[in-house]
Order: structure tokens, then sequence, then C-alpha cells
């Protein structure tokens, strides 16, 4: 039986995703295309073939011929959508954030636990990145021994737009690193600091975040919006015994005039092809079988992304540490 999905949204992501599900996900069947652009929703729908196009994400949602959901519409929409796909009973795969605003991630979170089972998947793929999968197998084998620092860098080409902020980059880009070494490690974060170098220009500078976590371990976080020469994501997991340092990924290198190459892609795409599908094929089982993926994020992850990019986006602004304070975790979520 195929699993017929609504993809909201047709925008980067959400044309992404309508084409992972129509091209790479043997089981599923693309069956609205929905955006409040109708004709881009068309335009998505017609060349990957999806039965539909729509332009109200509700009606798409509620609609008798979709059994699940992948949510990729505008940031603010993902937790009021994701809240329509829990009243339907349907499933849902949505982008990160679910919100930057923690009590929305905590509506989110009782509206699925009042129905007593997991609807929410969250989008933050890089757990499914084998990058992360191997740095996370490395520490259960006890191949580094214990976790003492992680260090990471997240570099753009530059802003997705020219008004964008330091405390953007913490609260849009470093949730991915929030949430994936938060993953890795096991554990939660218990303070935060930010820092930002001087620019020569208008364009927002790196932020360098430093975290520590509730086991004591030291996580570095540089989130460079405006790197200028390729999306560069780079992370290193040093334990007692060793280290595990994420390889560039690149297809080929070209050697000419002296010198030997590789390139860098232009945004995050290509990088986490393989993520995304590896994520969306986990969607799937989840909307088949309704037993969550032990590897995937919630709507808990989410929650402790906001709270942990409210708390850096304050440390930035004062100049100060601040505590990254969860409530305690709900069974549910256990
Ligand atoms: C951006 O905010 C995202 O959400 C992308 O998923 C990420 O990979 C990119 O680097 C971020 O800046």
């Amino acid at each position: 039986m195929t699993t017929r999905i609504a993809v909201i949204g047709a925008g980067l992501m959400g044309a992404d995703h309508a084409r992972i599900v129509a091209e790479d996900l043997p089981g599923a069947t693309l069956q609205v295309v929905c955006d409040m652009d109708e004709a881009r929703a068309r335009a998505v729908a017609d060349e990957l073939g999806a039965a539909h196009a729509a332009s109200d994400p509700e009606a798409a949602i509620a609609r008798d011929d979709v059994d699940a959901v992948i949510i990729a519409s505008p940031d603010f929409t993902h937790a009021p959508l994701s809240r329509a796909c829990i009243a339907v009973g349907k499933p849902v795969l949505c982008e990160k954030p679910l919100s930057q605003q923690p009590d929305e991630c905590l509506a989110v979170m009782q509206a699925e636990e009042a129905t007593g089972r997991r609807f929410v998947m969250l989008g933050f793929m890089r757990r499914y990145d084998q990058s992360y999968v191997e740095m996370k197998a490395a520490l259960t084998s006890g191949q580094i021994g214990r976790p003492l620092m992680m260090h990471n860098f997240h570099r753009n080409v530059e802003t997705p737009a020219a008004d964008f902020t330091g405390a953007m980059a913490i609260t849009n880009s470093a949730p991915h690193e929030f949430d994936v070494v938060r993953h890795v490690l096991g554990c939660e974060y218990a303070s935060i600091t930010a820092h930002q170098p001087r620019r020569s220009d208008s364009r927002v500078a790196p932020v360098v975040m430093v975290l520590e976590t509730t086991d004591g371990q030291l996580v570095t976080i540089e989130v460079n919006n405006n790197a200028a020469y390729g999306y560069d994501v780079r992370a290193e997991l040093v334990g007692e015994a060793g280290s595990i340092a994420m390889n560039n990924v690149a297809y080929t290198r070209t050697d000419a005039k002296l010198a030997s190459a590789t390139r860098y892609d232009a945004d995050w795409r290509a990088r986490y092809h393989e993520a995304y599908v590896r994520q969306n094929r986990a969607f799937l089982t989840f909307a088949k079988t309704g037993s969550f993926p032990e590897i995937a994020s919630s709507c808990w992850d989410g929650y402790c992304a906001a709270i942990t990019a409210q708390a850096g986006a304050k440390a930035l602004e004062t100049g100060t540490r601040q505590p990254v304070t969860f409530i305690a975790k709900p069974e549910f979520y256990a």
C-alpha cells in the first residue's frame, strides 16, 4: 500500500522534499504539492507528477487522499501546521525549526501528548548524515574514550537576506549544531556564551559559541553566514583516547596547473542530499508503522533547540554566560 504524501511549501526545501518523495521513496506517492503561490505549487506538482496542486495548507492536510504530510513552508507556519496534522491524526515530517518560541514548541508537545501517540518527526536531517552517525558510533563503541569536546564549523556563502543578524545566526543556523551535538554526545547543555569578531564591512560577522554540557564537555560552534568561499560544515569530536573528524565531502579532485582542488557546494542541499533521503525514508517507515525512528528528532528536540537558541541570542546580546534551562523531559518523549 502506497503512502500518499502532501508536501506543504514549494520553495527551495519544499521542492527538494517533493522530488525525494517522487523519486527516492519507494512505497510513497507525491499526492499534493501545496504553496500559498498556487502557480509555484502547480509547477512543482507538474514537474514531479503529483496528482494535485493546492494553496490552502489546512485543507491539503485534511484531504481524505492524504496519509502523511511534509511541512516545508515558512518557519512561522511550522508549529500551527504540525498541530493541524496532529488534529487530523496524520504523521508529519516538519522542517526545522518547530518554532523559535519555546512556548509554541510546548504547545505542539502538549497537543501531541494528548493524543497518546507520536505524530511529529522534526527535520533535523544531520542526524542521518554518515559523518555524525560514525561519530556517535565511535562513542558508543568506546573507540575514542569518554568525549571531552566537540568543535563545529558551519559556513554559508552569504546570508539569505541583507538584514540577517548575529542573533539570527544563532536562532536560524546554529540549531542544526545544537541538535546534532546533543544527539551525538547524548547529553544536555548547561550554559552558553556567544562572541563575534569585527568585520570591516556591514555584513554580519561570524558568531562563535561555547557551550558546556551537563556532563562537563565543551562544545564550540562557529557559524559564519558570510564565509564567501562555499558551503562548508566541519566537526571534530575529541575524546580522552582519540578524536574523530568529519571529512569534506567531495566526489572528485581536480589536478591542473600545478595545483590540486576539490569543490564546495553553494548551499546545504547537495551536501546533505543523502541525509535528507535517509531521513525521509525513516519518516515513511514511521508513517506506515507508527513506530518513531530511534535517531529522529522529536518535538522535545525542537523545544531543546529553541531554548538553546534563545539563551544563545541573549548571551550574544548581553555579553554574558547564560544558563540553558529545560523543563523536565516529559515521560512521553523518553
Ligand atoms: C540554514 O538556516 C538552514 O536551515 C540549512 O538547513 C542549513 O544547512 C544552512 O546552513 C543554514 O544556514
